[in-house]
């Protein structure tokens, strides 16, 4: 069993591996926390700092032209589950899993929720798909979903999300995330207005199913799979349904969502003031909506975006870990997923602890006597700073690897997970 091996992983070879490594960390650790104030307080906040896995990305993603499947790749939720609760295993980063609707439907809530308690997991986000037509759907989404012309169309897409929403109470989630792919590919196809005021009423309906403790997360994108116009396509007219919607609404930022060169910092700083910041999808890209590995493309923008989340969260008290939804929308077409995501999730971690150790008062103090050279020689400085060995030593304390992407390969997991599952294994979703 994968759950077995999970486990396995996590009592003795997490230990042995560690063991083999401790000396040469511990002095790379110490020579880096010398220079750390604060250390021991950035060490809690990234044990207690966990980045949700998208139940849609543990197999091969594809791209409009083909799809080469790996190997080995989940056949079910609880496969997919037991990839996380190894990623967690390994890391003690992951212990939050996001589902797809309705790619991923738990069946059996009970015993969903008792496999997720084993490999030490929670339910994030619960995603609703009106971007798709599903076998036995009864009306199309072509023309767009909560936006459509259609009363009933619109109808069908509101049921869809309430039935996301059910799932999620079973399983504990709190949030849903709403990302529409309504728009338009031409002009004239779509009176902007009317599209906005339709999706507006139709996410207030899904707004009143809320439960009092639930936020739902509105997801803008700027183009794709529509090209013309989206009808949530900023940061601007997610924060319009968001403010119209009420306080349980906020707006998600995913990092491939933007025009080309959009200061993605700027976007989370103002959302976190006005209190409306959602969370995010982590991902990377080059040109569009790449979904590529956290931090492969353009890593000193996620420090940047840290750097805001940080002073933005500090500056309201609000609980790093808690308050807000930290999410991975990945898709992997060249790489093996559950390395890819170790990836990401290492690069998260980074960024973040590269945020926590900013010399705030420094910072501020350039910015008051507008001293632009100082300010950007503080930033530098930390983003230069490999704080590599400070995030291992986290790992090490809460029970993970050290290095969990060399573990991963030690191990030959994926090898296994080939042999237990076959070779032609195509996981649902993306
Ligand atoms: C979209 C968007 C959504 C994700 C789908 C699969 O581009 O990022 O968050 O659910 O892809
Ligand atoms: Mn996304
Ligand atoms: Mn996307």
């Amino acid at each position: 069993m994968i759950k077995r091996l999970a486990m396995q992983l996590e009592k003795n070879k997490i230990a042995e591996h560690n063991d083999r490594l401790l000396i040469g960390h511990q002095r790379k650790f110490d020579f880096v926390a010398e220079g750390i104030s604060n250390i021991e307080e950035v060490i809690q906040k990234l044990i207690d700092f966990q980045v949700a896995i998208p139940s849609w990305a543990l197999g091969t993603g594809g791209t409009r032209f083909a799809r080469f499947s790996g190997s080995g790749e989940p056949g079910s939720l609880e496969e997919k589950m037991e990839d996380v609760g190894l990623l967690h295993a390994l890391n003690q980063s992951s212990g939050a899993i996001s589902l797809h609707i309705p790619w991923d439907i738990p069946e059996n809530y009970a015993a969903i929720k008792t496999l997720a308690a084993q490999l030490d997991l929670r339910f994030d986000a619960v995603n609703s798909n009106t971007f798709q037509d599903q076998k036995n759907q009864g009306l199309s989404y072509k023309f767009g979903s909560l936006q459509h012309v259609n009363k009933a169309v619109r109808k069908q897409a509101i049921e869809h999300n309430i039935e996301v929403i059910r799932h999620g109470i079973e399983l504990g989630s709190e949030a849903l995330t709403v990302w529409l792919s309504d728009g338009s590919c031409f002009p004239g196809q779509l009176n902007f207005r009317k599209a906005f005021q339709n999706t507006l009423e139709s996410l207030q309906e899904v707004y009143a199913a809320l439960p009092a403790n639930w936020k739902v997360f509105v997801e803008y994108k700027a183009f794709e799979p529509n090209f013309y116009s989206m009808t949530v396509g900023d940061w601007g007219q997610s924060l319009l349904y968001a403010n119209k919607l009420g306080p349980k609404a906020y707006t998600l930022v995913d990092l491939g969502h933007h025009l080309p060169n959009a200061n993605i910092e700027q976007i989370v700083s103002l959302l976190l003031m006005e209190g409306k910041l959602a969370g995010f999808h982590f991902n990377d890209s080059k040109y569009g909506d790449d979904d590529l590995t956290v931090g492969s493309i353009k890593p000193y923008q996620l420090f940047l975006i840290f750097n805001e989340l940080v002073e933005g969260m500090d500056a309201r008290g609000m609980d790093h870990a808690k308050d807000l939804g930290w999410m991975i929308d990945a898709s992997h077409n060249v790489k093996d997923p559950l390395e890819d995501l170790l990836q990401s999730v290492e690069a998260i971690m980074l960024a973040y602890a590269q945020a926590l150790t900013i010399d705030r008062k420094k910072l501020n103090a350039a910015q008051e006597h507008n001293d632009v050279v100082a300010a950007q020689e503080i930033l530098q400085d930390i983003f230069r700073t490999d704080l590599r060995p400070v995030i291992a030593e986290a790992r090490r304390i809460s029970g993970g690897a050290l290095q969990p992407l060399q573990l991963f390969r030690d191990l030959k997991v994926r090898d296994r997970l080939v042999k237990e599952r076959g070779n032609k294994t195509v996981a649902s979703g993306l």
